[in-house]
């Protein structure tokens, strides 16, 4: 018993050396804090007329459409009036190889509420737990669709039904749907450090926090694509960035 227990837990921890290898191995002291003094922050906008959100077509299964009084709005893009766009991705692409990051212990939540993925985007940390919970009363599977990190497909056919899953790999973004309505999608960025955002409303991110130094800051769209700032901040000081995407 107690051997084959040793053998199991060894078998384990190799497997979970093996995982993390590719990013844990990066040369880097262990992060500090009281390095985090600079910041970067701002704005995604689009160039161009918003386009029109649609209602989302429930006709597939009533018990979704019976969940809601009115029909859920298309997520694809969310554009303000003063064209700030929602639900954009923002990170630090290059610039913090120097130091290693330790996942937070708590973890990142996707829910299936209401036939509808909650939120739109999430980011998570390589190695951090991130805890899938079906909300609804009937049932649903999440499949992830990444490109470098392990593909899953998950069924969870009762309310309040959790699963947790963690990832090796950073990735921006991975898709993840539901193979059962159609219209449930989500996106999941994986990333090897804290220093990510996803624009709010007023299409405003911050990154807090960050050692002064130069950065590649990416910004990441579903549909508008992505593009990429260089920023230089010192010891203190915070600096303004502002992405334009161009309509599709
Ligand atoms: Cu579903």
């Amino acid at each position: 018993m107690t051997s084959r227990w040793t053998s199991r837990a060894l078998a384990g921890l190799c497997v979970a050396a093996l995982a993390n290898w590719t990013w844990a191995d990066a040369a880097g002291k262990p992060w500090d804090p009281a390095m985090g003094t600079a910041a970067v922050k701002g704005k995604v906008k689009l160039n161009g007329a918003a386009p029109k959100r649609k209602p989302v077509d429930m006709g597939s299964d009533p018990a979704c459409a019976g969940m809601h009084q009115e029909p859920l709005l298309t997520e694809t893009t969310i554009v303000g009036d003063a064209g700030q766009i929602k639900n954009v991705f923002v990170w630090v692409k290059r610039g913090l190889e120097g130091w290693v990051f330790k996942a937070p212990a708590e973890p990142v939540v996707l829910e299936q509420k209401g036939c509808q993925y909650v939120p739109r985007v999430s980011g998570v940390m390589v190695g951090q737990s991130f805890k899938i919970r079906n909300s609804d009363p009937l049932a649903h599977n999440v499949h992830g669709m990444p490109k470098l990190n392990s593909e899953f497909n998950i069924g969870q056919a009762t309310q309040g039904g959790e699963n947790v899953v963690t990832f090796t790999e950073p990735e921006v973004c991975m898709k993840v749907k539901c193979d059962i309505h159609g219209w449930m999608v989500t996106y999941v960025a994986v990333v090897p450090h804290p220093f990510f955002a996803i624009t709010a409303d007023d299409g405003t991110f911050a990154l807090a926090g960050l050692p002064p130094g130069e950065y590649v800051i990416e910004a990441w769209h579903e549909k508008l694509g992505k593009s990429e700032q260089v920023v230089k901040v010192e010891d203190k000081e915070s600096k303004d960035l502002e992405f334009t995407f161009e309509g599709k």
